[in-house]
């Protein structure tokens, strides 16, 4: 071996040694957030949920009377219409940044005020 391919297998190493250490650090750098709403009437709780870029959002939403859902359309997150007293865990992926609205797509509930803010951190 010369010593131009010396240096090639040199730097193809240490690419490779860096890719094995740099690719856990950012897979790790994922948290888990672990989120419950519940609502009453026509309202979520807590009305804004904030959570960082990358994060895997378990969001559990706890009905407390009615009939209701939960709806994030940016991150085709969404429980099931369920009755009062019923409750749905949910995951996804917060892979975008930004404010978006949640809601709930029952009826005119949004329109009556059913809605809240989820604000990803970049
Ligand atoms: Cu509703």
């Amino acid at each position: 071996m010369n010593k131009r391919n010396t240096t090639r297998v040199r730097i193809a190493l240490s690419v490779l040694l860096l890719a094995a250490v740099v690719v856990p650090a950012v897979a790790q750098a994922q948290q888990t957030v672990e989120i419950t709403v519940t609502s009453r009437g026509f309202d979520f709780t807590p009305e804004e949920i904030r959570v960082n870029l990358g994060d895997r959002v378990v969001l559990t939403y706890e009905n407390g009377g009615g009939f209701h859902d939960w709806v994030l359309d940016e991150f085709d997150a969404a429980t099931r219409q369920i009755s009062g007293g019923q409750s749905q865990t949910i995951e996804f992926v917060a892979d975008q940044a930004g404010e978006f609205e949640f809601y709930c797509s029952v009826g005119n509930h949004r329109a009556r005020g059913m809605v809240g803010t989820f604000i990803v951190e970049p």
